[in-house]
């Protein structure tokens, strides 16, 4: 079975699980919210419902209840390849069963017959100035492709009824995910590569054709397959997972939605973490001698971080109890292909000495590393040295979980979004503060 037909068989299976909650259930309270909750970003709020990935506070994300050593060790690989193919990760995301081989072949089929970009999109990004950030060139760049929207066009044509939207945001989808290493690597090449780019490679992968685009040689095309599964999703309610859904329950399509999505990504507070952890481990070294330091000199420099009121960056989580399951991903990564690279072994020698440090500090919740502890270390060694272009890798990993997600909002005949707000006034009254 194709993956649309299996697509739709669960789709068709999980409505009557909607319609249940909503008829018979509706009125049930789920939890009380507190004043701090409705000022504070309203973290903790259940107020989403997802069913492709769900984040563990011990075990880290889990993706269709997978986690990430599962996911890794399950997934078809290309021959000869450590990490597995995007394009199972996706059909996983997509349809909650893990890919047969046959399955991998079909989504990488239709991917590598839609990747190229329109021409437009290049002479979008060509009259944009050279020193435009890669973000707003990688928005544009997807938001520009939007005439190419099948579902807005059913929509403009009065066909729209909600039972069918999901097949047309499928389409969208299809039609947009294939080209995202593609538009990635174009704005790389032209931004900083003098403009020279390189054909597509016919016979490789999502990520293998990504690094060949890129032009690094092995084993980038693992770390590109490995980053972007590592980043696809986790749960709906960090930025960019939430600007998307909710920009597409006002029957948006992938194009404005998606492209919204990155905007949020591209804020400092969400996708910027990376670089700027790699950023600060750099100045570390160079205000530590332009070496790697000894234990000693990193506790020292560390408790004098901390006592001048900054944070440790690349540790902590607001959710995650316990080391993140994507730095260890990429420490395993590390260790095998890259031990003696000199900022590896700080953000080794990091890992050893932040957790004790942030436990005695005693503010921390969690002292352990999250992702963006590791991932600029892996770009800076295989050549990627253009901090500003890591969250665009960010993005094309996060492209897999939030597509996945709106068309089965589509699928499932979400409503648009719309949370009552209400004023400080009325807060104070309701909480009895005045
Ligand atoms: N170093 C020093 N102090 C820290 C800290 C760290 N790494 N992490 C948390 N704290 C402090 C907080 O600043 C807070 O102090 P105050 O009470 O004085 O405000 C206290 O410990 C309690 O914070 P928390 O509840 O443990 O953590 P939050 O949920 O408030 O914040 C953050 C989570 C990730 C923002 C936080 O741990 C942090 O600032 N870490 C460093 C920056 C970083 O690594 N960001 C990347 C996050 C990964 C991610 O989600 N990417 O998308």
């Amino acid at each position: 079975m194709g993956l649309k037909e299996k697509l739709f068989e669960k789709i068709d299976a999980h409505r009557p699980r909607v319609v249940n909650l909503i008829k018979n259930y509706g009125d049930k309270p789920v939890q009380e919210i507190t004043a701090s909750q409705v000022i504070s970003g309203m973290k903790g709020i259940k107020c989403l419902i997802t069913d492709i990935s769900y984040l563990d506070p011990m075990e880290g994300i889990r993706f269709r209840g997978y986690t990430i050593p599962e996911v890794l060790a399950k997934l078809p690989k290309p021959e000869g390849k450590e990490q597995p193919y995007v394009e199972g990760h996706f059909y996983l995301l997509l349809t909650g069963d893990l890919p047969t081989e046959e399955d991998v072949a079909d989504v990488a089929a239709i991917w590598k017959s839609k990747r190229d970009l329109p021409e437009y999109v290049k002479d979008v990004l060509k009259a944009l100035p050279r020193d435009t950030h890669p973000m707003v060139m990688f928005s544009a760049g997807i938001l520009a492709m939007q005439r190419e929207s099948k579902f807005a066009a059913w929509y403009n044509a009065g066909k729209f009824n909600k039972m069918d939207a999901w097949d047309y945001m499928y389409e969208d989808v299809m039609e947009l995910l294939p080209k995202l290493p593609t538009l990635g690597a174009y704005i790389y090449r032209m931004k900083y590569k003098g403009d020279v780019h390189i054909p597509a490679d016919p016979n490789l992968d999502f990520g293998g054709n990504f690094a060949h685009m890129m032009g690094i040689p092995e084993p980038y095309d693992d770390v590109a397959r490995l980053y972007f599964i590592l980043h696809s999703d986790h749960e709906s309610g960090n930025v960019s997972a939430h600007a998307t859904h909710l920009v597409a329950s006002a029957l948006s399509d992938i194009f404005y939605s998606y492209s919204a999505g990155m905007d949020g990504l591209a804020g400092p507070l969400h996708g910027l973490a990376n670089q700027e952890v790699l950023k600060w481990i750099q100045e570390t070294m160079q205000k530590l001698g332009g070496k790697v330091p000894t234990k000693e000199e990193l506790e020292k420099f560390l408790w004098d971080t901390l006592n001048s009121g900054q944070v440790i960056p690349g540790y902590g989580h607001a959710v995650l109890r316990k080391t993140d399951p994507r730095y260890m991903a990429q420490r395993e990564f590390a260790l095998k292909h890259l031990p003696d690279d000199p900022i590896f072994q700080v953000v080794s020698m990091l890992y050893e000495v932040v957790p004790p440090i942030l436990q005695k500090h005693g503010k921390a919740k969690n002292p352990w590393p999250n992702v963006d502890a590791h991932s600029g270390c892996i770009q800076w060694h295989y050549g990627v040295k253009e901090y500003d272009f890591y969250t665009v890798l960010f993005g094309i990993g996060r492209a897999l979980g939030v597509t996945a997600n709106v068309i089965w909002d589509r699928g499932l005949g979400y409503n648009i979004e719309r949370p009552k707000s209400i004023t400080t006034d009325m807060l104070e009254e309701i909480v009895g503060a005045k």
